[in-house]
């Protein structure tokens, strides 16, 4: 990095957690090919300046044509390929939100049970993150 560059957000990817009647929400990629195929908790890069829950916001709406709204911080981030690093956040259809539907980079939405939260193939990037969801599903947001 340039000397005197500022630390922005723009290293983070921000992930969705996006829980409903107690069901997590799994969005399948379809691009770039590397990662074709495996499931993801929707989101994407945060733009500099921009706050991560308002990438969040701005994600879901662009991926899935959802209005929904950040809840709180899932604790911990995980590494990504280099400089990227993996935060996430429970998030929630707020009231009247479109149902989600993939409308890029997904070909595929699965709402998973509790107990099928492992019958996905989570990218391995996820896997803690999931893990560390899994337990909300039956306290988190209903
Ligand atoms: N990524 C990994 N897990 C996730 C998300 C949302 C993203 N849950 C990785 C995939 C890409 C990079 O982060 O390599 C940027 O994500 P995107 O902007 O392509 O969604
Ligand atoms: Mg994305």
């Amino acid at each position: 990095m340039t000397p005197g560059t500022p630390m922005t957000d723009r290293t983070v990817v921000v992930g969705a957690a996006l829980l409903d009647g107690g069901q997590l929400l799994a969005a399948r990629r379809s691009a770039p090919a590397d990662l074709a195929g495996r499931w993801e908790l929707p989101g994407g890069k945060v733009e500099p300046g921009e706050r991560p829950e308002d990438a969040l916001v701005r994600e879901l709406r662009e991926e899935l044509g959802i209005e929904a709204e950040a809840v709180e911080r899932v604790p911990g981030q995980w590494p990504l390929r280099a400089p990227y690093v993996l935060q996430v956040w429970t998030a929630r259809l707020r009231p009247g939100s479109p149902a989600p539907r993939p409308l890029q980079d997904h070909d595929e939405l699965r709402w998973l049970t509790p107990d099928r939260i492992w019958e996905v193939d989570w990218l391995d990037q996820d896997v803690p993150a999931v893990r560390e969801v899994s337990p909300r599903l039956t306290t988190g947001p209903r």
